[in-house]
């Protein structure tokens, strides 16, 4: 695969521990700052620079996103994994690319527009957390649809400690996510926290240990892809309306999609095969 602005190597040398265990899976690509398989009906994101800890530049937010975008056209794929290495999830924005720019940079160019498409992916799309995930890096764990963190896991946003604050929703979606008092604390102190607490918070969906956490990730991932996929697409629309919504319109808006998901071949079979205890052959329709 390869795209407009990502142009794919075929080198493995550089890759994260994770990606080089992978190597002979099919359907692997390595992009600049990115590896991308299939494992069949899954899509695996690798963030693949070890060097700099995964830092977050323009050229991986391209590539990323690209990639979401053709996994979200992808029949075949029913959901997908981002992970880094066992050190790294990805220790935020790219101090080194960021250092130099003025606010006319920034506001004459959005830097941040490739992150913002994340919210129109409908795939469920999960975030496999080992080692740093911090700034940018922990953003980008928040902005996936749940996270699974191994339990060397460590997450902040510092971003104060450069002078500045969260760029890609950290401040709004952490604080949606845990309330007011720990995101400030974590905001405002640039303290990091550990899987552990992390999970006690609801910042994290599970907590494994680091040698299972791939496998883990995949699992839950597959799960969901064996799921009627209308109905997947409808549920993460509804548990996403709960964040923008107050309770009367999300009842209202939930009751649509429920009602919605009776239109689909899915349920029939579903419920079919519950009744006559046998496993659903989902077709998506
Ligand atoms: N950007 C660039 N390079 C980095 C970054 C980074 N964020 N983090 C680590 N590196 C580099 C280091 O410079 C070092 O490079 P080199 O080997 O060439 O010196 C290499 O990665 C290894 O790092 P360390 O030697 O520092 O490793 P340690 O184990 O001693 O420390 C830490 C690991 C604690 C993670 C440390 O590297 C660190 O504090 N990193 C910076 C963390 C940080 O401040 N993150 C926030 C960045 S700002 C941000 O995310 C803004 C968010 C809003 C926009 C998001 C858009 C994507």
């Amino acid at each position: 695969m390869t795209t407009s602005k990502a142009k794919a190597k075929t080198s493995p040398e550089s890759a994260n521990t994770d990606a080089k265990a992978t190597a002979a899976a099919p359907e692997r690509t390595a992009l600049e700052e990115i590896i991308v398989e299939r494992r069949e009906s899954v899509g695996l994101i690798t963030l693949n620079r070890p060097k700099s800890l995964n830092a977050l530049n323009l050229q991986l937010a391209a590539e990323v996103m690209q990639t979401l975008k053709e996994f979200d056209a992808d029949d075949r794929i029913g959901a997908v994994v981002i992970t880094g290495s066992p050190r790294a999830f990805a220790a935020g924005a790219d101090i080194e690319e960021m250092a130099e720019k003025h606010l006319v940079d920034l506001l004459a160019g959005d830097i941040f527009a490739d992150w913002d498409q994340m919210r129109f992916i409908k795939k469920p799309v999960i975030a496999a957390v080992s080692g740093f995930a911090l700034g940018g890096g922990f953003e980008l764990a928040l902005m996936c649809d749940f996270i699974i963190a191994s339990n060397d896991a460590q997450f902040g946003l510092p971003e104060i400690r450069l002078g500045i604050l969260p760029g890609i929703g950290g401040s709004q979606r952490l604080t949606k996510s845990i309330g007011k008092a720990l995101a400030m604390d974590l905001i405002l102190t640039g303290r990091t926290i550990g899987a552990d607490e992390a999970k006690e918070s609801g910042i994290v969906a599970r907590v494994v240990p680091t040698e299972d956490l791939l496998q883990t990730a995949l699992e839950a991932a597959h799960q969901i892809a064996g799921h009627n996929a209308p109905a997947v697409t409808m549920a993460k629309e509804a548990v996403n309306y709960a964040l923008e919504s107050t309770l009367t319109p999300g009842v209202q808006h939930e009751r649509r999609l429920f009602q919605a998901a009776f239109a689909t071949d899915g349920q029939k079979e579903g419920m079919a095969a519950f009744i006559a205890k046998r496993a659903p052959v989902f077709r998506n329709r």
